[in-house]
């Protein structure tokens, strides 16, 4: 049994920190040495030592059609034979942009970046100057990117402001962001009677604490909260954009965000960010307006015609039944097995977002998820892995089922569970 894996790693952690371009790959939650991939298909991944995996990690959430999707791959094949960039607009970004405002009520205007960091960040931004306020509110365990107003964490009293969560950040950028509980109105409600609030940022359903979520009538209590005191509500979408159906949560839940942000499935596989509103809020954007935000490969014409073939094979319903459908079926064997295997464990799901928690029964917020054990998961992460099923190197993420994972992908990774479990 070759290790290319192992040799790669050895190389890639002499040039690049950790090894990785993006910390959680590097397996530190779960210990033991990344795997390097070489190829993917449909619902497998495959190492650069030529081992098989069911993949739940799918990105991170944007191969929600499978990987080397036909359409898609073509569809950069041909973009990419016509010029890679040019910094001039395209066709291609119209249409994208017409077509998630197609898809989401209550978007009228979208700006493409390169990241769901960087739509963060330009959110947050353009908040700030459409209301003239400086404070923002997250809420403890929702993960936006890694922009210095949103690494922060919950200061000393629950009321405080918000304390840098990473050395490099300011206190001068965190001092401005006031951290909540998750699904806790009441907290909420207090930040914003004691503070001038620009905007409260919120993954609607969270998705970096593994899978939480909103409790009935929390994001329907945020709306209204933002709206008696001026603040503006916005939806990081970056993760249920497009997943929970074309129009996300906004639709799902039945909830209007005065400003969306999305990434991952937007773009394909491509680095793609876009933050979108309604056009009076939009139109503040340079160079319509005055709060500037720039990018030298926003709206790049290969990822937009990667981003265009993945959202055009998503106006077919029939994906996201099948997608909701495997979610259910993984998420109800996962729990017959834990209930079977006496251990203390839970699964929380919505649509093809998917999570089991190790050492707690339920988790509908930040505390309780704190109490996972993360110990156990990692055990059971490798015992998968030795197994032949890729998940997510950390308890607290998501497992992604795509259109291209099957009821025998499923029923295969139940058994896996099963066996790792006993
Ligand atoms: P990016 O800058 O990584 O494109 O997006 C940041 C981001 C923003 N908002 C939400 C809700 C997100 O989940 C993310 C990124 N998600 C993580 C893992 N859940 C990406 C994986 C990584 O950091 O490598």
């Amino acid at each position: 049994m070759t290790n290319i894996s192992k040799a790669l790693f050895e190389r890639a952690i002499n040039v690049m920190p950790g090894g990785v371009n993006s910390p959680v790959r590097a397996f530190k939650a779960v210990g033991g040495n990344p795997l390097f991939i070489d190829r993917a298909d449909g619902s497998k991944i495959y190492d650069v030592d030529g081992n098989e995996y069911i993949d739940y990690v799918c990105s991170w959430g944007p191969m929600i059609l499978g990987h080397n999707n036909a359409a898609v791959r073509e569809a950069v094949a041909k973009a990419s034979q016509k010029g890679m960039s040019f910094g001039a607009p395209t066709e291609a970004e119209v249409r994208l942009a017409e077509k998630i405002v197609s898809f989401v009520p209550g978007i009228e205007m979208v700006r493409m970046v390169n990241s769901g960091t960087e739509a963060v960040m330009s959110a947050l931004r353009l908040a700030r100057a459409c209301t003239g306020r400086r404070k923002v509110v997250k809420f403890e365990g929702c993960y936006h990117g890694h922009a210095d107003a949103m690494l922060v964490k919950a200061g000393s009293g629950a009321l405080t402001l918000g304390e840098p969560d990473s050395p490099g950040v300011p206190e001068s950028a965190a001092g401005e962001t006031l951290v909540a509980a998750y699904n806790d109105l009441d907290g909420v409600e207090a930040l914003l009677k004691k503070n001038d609030v620009a905007c409260v940022i919120v993954e609607p359903v969270a998705a970096n604490m593994g899978v939480v979520l909103p409790r009935d009538g929390f994001l329907s209590g945020l709306k209204e909260l933002c709206a008696a005191c001026g603040a503006l509500l916005v939806f990081d979408e970056v993760i249920t954009g497009f997943r929970l159906g074309k129009g996300g949560a906004q639709e799902y839940y039945g909830v209007a965000a005065d400003l969306a942000v999305y990434g991952k499935i937007i773009g394909g596989g491509m680095p793609v960010g876009a933050y979108g509103g309604r056009r009076e809020i939009m139109e503040l954007v340079a160079p319509s307006g005055p709060v500037y935000q720039a990018g030298t490969l926003s709206g790049n014409p290969v990822a937009m015609a990667a981003g265009l073939a993945q959202l055009e094979a998503l106006e077919n319903r029939d994906v996201y039944n099948h997608i909701d459908k495997m979610g259910e079926r993984l998420a109800l064997g996962l729990s017959g097995i834990a209930q079977r295997s006496g251990l203390k464990a839970g699964v929380n799901r919505v649509g093809s977002l998917v999570c089991l928690f190790f050492g707690i029964e339920s988790a509908d917020d930040y505390k309780s998820v704190k109490k996972a054990d993360t110990e156990r998961y990692a055990r059971y992460f490798h015992g998968m892995m030795d197994k032949g099923v890729y998940l997510a190197p950390s308890q607290f993420e998501a497992m992604f089922v795509s259109a291209a994972h099957t009821e025998s992908d499923i029923d295969a990774t139940l058994d896996k569970a099963e066996r790792t479990l006993r």
